[in-house]
């Protein structure tokens, strides 16, 4: 476990590859912590344009890691029987929440640049949570979305009760939430809950070909679409309105505005640059 998380960089896009195979890449404390000092520094590198994250093996995560000392429960290790006597653990795994999931879904939904998902394999509870809140989520057909929490008495975290209900609607929210089976990709998308479904040989060229896309676009335009996007769900229709007009009236005066029009107008291709 020396090296939890991969990072390199292609051009623009950073590219995060969770690395802990022989656990399903299943987040420990280390490899959370890890995730959002990558994110912090993606976010602060003026030349990150986009990020990519994936996973390193046969799954992209398998959500928190359950042997993880931090909220292990006490039981006996020969017959998997729980000590009735044990310490209660659930003010532990709130601190967990506190500490490092919430954290890690705000830094993940207020990235200065896109996001792109790329799901290799099954992503399981935070796993399949963590996914979802990326911008643009594409999956392998082999991978698939699993809400594990109910089967171990939890509720969806990192963000899955307030992402399901508005990717997919309350009754499949409900399905997917209360019954923890496994969603395959190709239904993932037929559902709405990802972008794109594609074949698993083609699954990290077409997610680097999109995030290196979304990298050579207008940066802040694209981020602020994704801010109008997610309050637009609070919003009455004329309040979104007014969102838009206030977003629309800042970047009418931002140079990729100005440069967008131009190149246009001339005919050749457009060099973005704000962030
Ligand atoms: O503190 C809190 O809990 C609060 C935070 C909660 C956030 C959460 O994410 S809760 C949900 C936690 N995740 C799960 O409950 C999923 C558990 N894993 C699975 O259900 C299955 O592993 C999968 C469906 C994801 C994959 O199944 P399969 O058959 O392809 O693989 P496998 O054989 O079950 O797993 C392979 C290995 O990975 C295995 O180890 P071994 O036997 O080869 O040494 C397995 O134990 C390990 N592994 C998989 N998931 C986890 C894990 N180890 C630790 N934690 C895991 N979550």
């Amino acid at each position: 476990d020396d090296h939890p998380l991969l990072i390199s960089t292609e051009g623009a896009v950073r590219v995060l590859t969770l690395n802990r195979p022989q656990a399903l890449n299943a987040f420990t404390t280390g490899l959370l912590g890890q995730l959002r000092a990558a994110l912090d520094e993606a976010a602060s590198d003026a030349g990150v344009r986009a990020v990519l994250i994936t996973g390193a093996g046969r799954a992209f995560c398998a959500g928190q890691d359950l042997s993880d000392p931090h909220i292990k429960p006490e039981f006996d290790e020969h017959s998997g029987a729980v000590d009735p006597h044990r310490k209660p653990k659930a003010k532990d795994i709130g601190n967990l929440l506190d500490h490092y999931y919430i954290p890690l879904a705000l830094r993940l939904r207020s990235m200065p640049v896109p996001t792109v998902c790329a799901v290799n394999g099954v992503a399981a509870g935070a796993g399949a949570n963590f996914a979802l809140g990326c911008d643009l989520v594409l999956a392998g057909q082999s991978a698939s979305f699993i809400q594990a929490f109910s089967k171990i008495g939890l509720v969806p975290d990192c963000g899955g009760t307030w992402l399901l209900t508005r990717l997919v609607g309350r009754a499949r929210a409900m399905q997917l939430a209360l019954l923890g089976d496994k969603l395959p990709a190709e239904q993932a998308q037929a559902w709405g809950l990802i972008a794109r479904c594609v074949a698993d040989a083609d699954l990290q060229s077409e997610a680097m070909a999109t995030a290196q896309k979304l990298s050579r676009m207008p940066t802040r335009a694209l981020v602020q679409t994704r801010e109008a996007l997610d309050a637009s769900m609070a919003l009455e229709f004329e309040d979104a309105l007014k969102l838009e007009a206030r977003l629309q009236s800042q970047l009418g005066y931002a140079h990729d505005y100005l440069e967008g029009a131009a190149a246009f107008l001339t005919k050749r291709q457009p060099a973005f640059k704000d962030r």
